[in-house]
C-alpha cells in the first residue's frame, strides 16, 4: 500500500515521457491482462541509494498472469537529473511470445535514450506472422537522431527495434505512441496465444540468452555500481532486471 503512495510521488516529478510512458504501460496491463502480483525479494521493491552524494531512488511494480511469469516496471530517480523508466514483460518460457523490452534514460530535463522493442523467443529470433504483419501495419515515423545499438544488444534485438534520442516534444509524443502500440500489438497477442509446452527448452534458453546479454549492458551497472557497490548491483540485475527462468 505504501508503494504505491511513494510510486505516484516520485512520478510526480519525473521527465513527461516517463510519467506518460509508465501510466500508459499500467494502463494497457490493467485493461488486457488478468493481473495478479508477483512478489520480489522483500528488501528490493523500494531501495534508496546515493551516487556520487545524488540521492537514488528505485520504484518497483510487479505482476504476473497467465501468459507472463513477470510484468516488471522500474522508475529511478537520481538526484534531481537523472530518471530512469525500465520495463520488461517475460512470458512464462511454455509461451513462445516476444520480450516487450523498454527502457527510457533523461538526464537534466533531456531524454538521450529511448528503445522499445518486440524480442523474439524463438530459435530463428524471428517474430511470428502475426506480430510481423501488426507491427508492419504501424505507422514508421522517422526520428531526427536515431541511435546504434551496442553489440549486446545486435543480438537479441528484432527488426522493429526502435532506439532514439527523441530530440524535440513531437519526437517524444511519437516516441510515446510508438511503444504504446508495440505494447498493446503484443497483449492483443499474447491473450489468443497457446501455450506450446513441447518447445519450452528453446524458448527458456532463448529468454536465458536475452537475459545474459541484457547484463552485459555496461551502463546500467554502473549507475547501480556506484550508487549501491558491485556485488548488490550483480544481485540486482540478475534476481530483479533480468532473472532467468526456471523452465
Ligand atoms: C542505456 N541505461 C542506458 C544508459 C543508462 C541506463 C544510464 C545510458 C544512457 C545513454 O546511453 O544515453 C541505466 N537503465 C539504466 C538503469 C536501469 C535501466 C540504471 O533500466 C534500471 C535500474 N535497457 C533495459 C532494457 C532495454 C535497455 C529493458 O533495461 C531494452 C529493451 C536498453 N539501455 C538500453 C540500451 C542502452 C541503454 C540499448 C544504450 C547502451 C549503449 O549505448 O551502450
Amino acid at each position: 500500500m505504501s508503494t504505491s503512495v511513494i510510486a505516484s510521488s516520485i512520478r510526480q516529478h519525473q521527465h513527461p515521457l516517463v510519467r506518460q510512458l509508465a501510466e500508459g504501460i499500467e494502463a494497457i496491463w490493467q485493461q488486457h491482462l488478468v493481473l495478479t502480483p508477483y512478489y520480489l525479494p522483500e528488501d528490493l521493491g523500494y531501495v534508496e541509494g546515493k551516487l556520487e552524494g545524488e540521492k537514488l531512488v528505485i520504484e518497483n511494480r510487479c505482476y504476473q498472469t497467465p501468459q507472463f511469469r513477470k510484468l516488471h516496471l522500474e522508475l529511478a530517480r537520481i538526484g534531481k537529473n537523472l530518471d530512469i523508466l525500465h520495463c520488461v514483460m517475460f512470458p512464462r518460457p511454455e509461451y513462445g511470445l516476444p520480450i516487450f523490452g523498454c527502457d527510457i534514460v533523461s538526464g537534466r530535463g533531456q531524454v538521450s535514450a529511448a528503445i522499445v522493442d518486440l524480442s523474439a523467443m524463438t530459435e530463428t529470433g524471428q517474430l511470428n506472422d502475426a506480430y510481423t504483419a501488426s507491427l508492419n501495419a504501424l505507422d514508421k515515423p522517422p526520428y531526427g537522431q536515431p541511435r546504434d545499438l551496442p553489440d549486446w544488444g545486435q543480438k537479441i534485438f528484432s527488426d522493429f527495434c526502435c532506439f532514439v534520442k527523441p530530440t524535440t516534444p513531437a519526437e517524444e509524443q511519437q516516441f510515446l505512441n510508438q511503444a504504446q502500440a508495440y505494447l498493446s500489438v503484443h497483449v492483443q497477442q499474447a491473450v489468443t496465444q497457446a501455450p506450446e509446452p513441447e518447445r519450452l527448452d528453446e524458448f527458456t534458453a532463448r529468454q536465458h540468452y536475452y537475459c545474459r546479454q541484457q547484463q552485459q549492458n555496461d551502463k546500467t551497472r554502473r549507475v547501480l555500481e556506484k550508487a549501491f557497490g558491485s556485488q548488490w548491483a550483480e544481485r540486482y540485475m540478475t534476481t530483479v532486471l533480468f532473472d532467468l527462468p526456471t523452465g
